[in-house]
């Protein structure tokens, strides 16, 4: 070969490594050819919620280390939910509950992504009326007209798509009037793990979901329904952790002195801000948004507008109750307040 030809290669093959280098620190992510999405004229057999990368709240275990591709379903029936004393509200839940299930996977994961809308049986018509629902995953990239679409009572979606940014993420349904579907519980948390997992081992993870609920009841009623002149006013009689007034004061979280909590944050809003704050402790690292490249240190407050999310991490310094509240105290005073107890 010529000296002249081998430098043209040695040249070529130099731009070419910078060129992908530079790729690569854009952080662009390559997205590649995504499958349409279907939709079946039944109810395909099978659970309400269904998969073992999805968890209900405050529950979350880590993501199989040795599989890349989950099934998940999350199906949609109207369900009533206790959220205070004698205050049961009539919701249109993913999953079975309120908030929706949480999915953790890894970063690049495949999802292959199920629901169907029974809105339409006799037990769920009990609760609500038959209306069409769909899906939008925060967590995903795809064409929202496609895997986002609305689906009639009696019909299951099937999607797929890959978790290519680590992070913790809302889902929700995006079917118009979405104020009115959020308003009626639904939403969840997606986690994505980084690729290489998380930098610290904790002790105890758990996931917080923060919601406003905005409810009036008519006379004679049984359930408490979503009131939508209150949610346009941004008038909520409730902001919960969880779906409940105060639940984890009732329901405590519990650790010992010395361990560290991870704890995966999610203001689903619908329309409201969080300052999430852990009474008695310092977050030590806070990833924004889930994310391991956006790490704050030394935090007493994270911020959370609707539908962003959070890690924080903190050690339980020594044995007590650590209250934790939406500092915005209003919030707190509506039902966003729970607390780790420390023996
Ligand atoms: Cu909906």
């Amino acid at each position: 070969m010529k000296k002249s030809k081998v430098y043209r290669k040695w040249l070529i093959s130099l731009v070419s490594l910078a060129v992908l280098s530079v790729g690569c620190s854009s952080g662009q992510i390559k997205t590649g050819p995504i499958k349409a999405a279907e939709v079946f004229d039944n109810v395909l057999p099978g659970e309400i919620l269904e998969g073992e990368v999805a968890q209900k709240v405050p529950l979350t275990k880590p993501a199989p280390k040795d599989k890349n591709v989950h099934h998940v379903r999350f199906d949609i029936t109207n369900k009533a939910f206790k959220v205070d004393e004698d205050v049961y509200f009539a919701a249109w839940p993913f999953g079975g509950d309120l908030p929706g299930p949480t999915m953790r996977v890894k970063e690049g994961d495949k999802i292959i992504f199920t629901m169907a809308n029974r809105t339409e049986t006799e037990q769920s018509m009990a609760i609500g009326m038959p209306m069409p629902h769909s899906i939008d995953f925060h967590s995903a990239m795809v064409n929202p007209e496609d895997k986002y679409r609305s689906i009639a009572p009696g019909e299951t979606l099937r999607f797929e798509y890959v978790a290519h940014y680590p992070g913790v993420f809302m889902y929700h349904c995006g079917t118009p009037m979405v104020l009115e579907h959020l308003i009626n519980g639904m939403y969840g948390a997606v986690i994505v793990e980084p690729k290489n997992g998380y930098e610290d081992k904790v002790d105890h993870e758990w996931v917080l979901v923060q919601s406003e609920l905005y409810l009036k009841k008519e006379k004679g009623e049984k359930y408490y329904v979503s009131d939508v002149e209150a949610a346009k006013a941004k008038k909520p009689n409730y902001v919960v952790f969880n779906g409940q007034f105060n639940r984890h004061i009732q329901e405590p979280l519990k650790a010992k002195a010395g361990d560290r909590i991870r704890l995966f944050v999610l203001n689903t809003g619908v329309s409201d801000t969080s300052s999430f704050h852990v009474i008695g402790n310092i977050f030590d690292k806070v990833y924004l948004d889930g994310n391991h490249k956006n790490k704050l240190v030394g935090m007493q407050t994270v911020l959370l507008g609707a539908s962003s999310g959070a890690i924080v991490e903190f050690v339980i310094p020594e044995p007590g109750n650590y209250v934790f509240v939406d500092h915005e105290f209003a919030d707190a005073s509506m039902g966003a307040m729970g607390m780790i107890i420390a023996e």
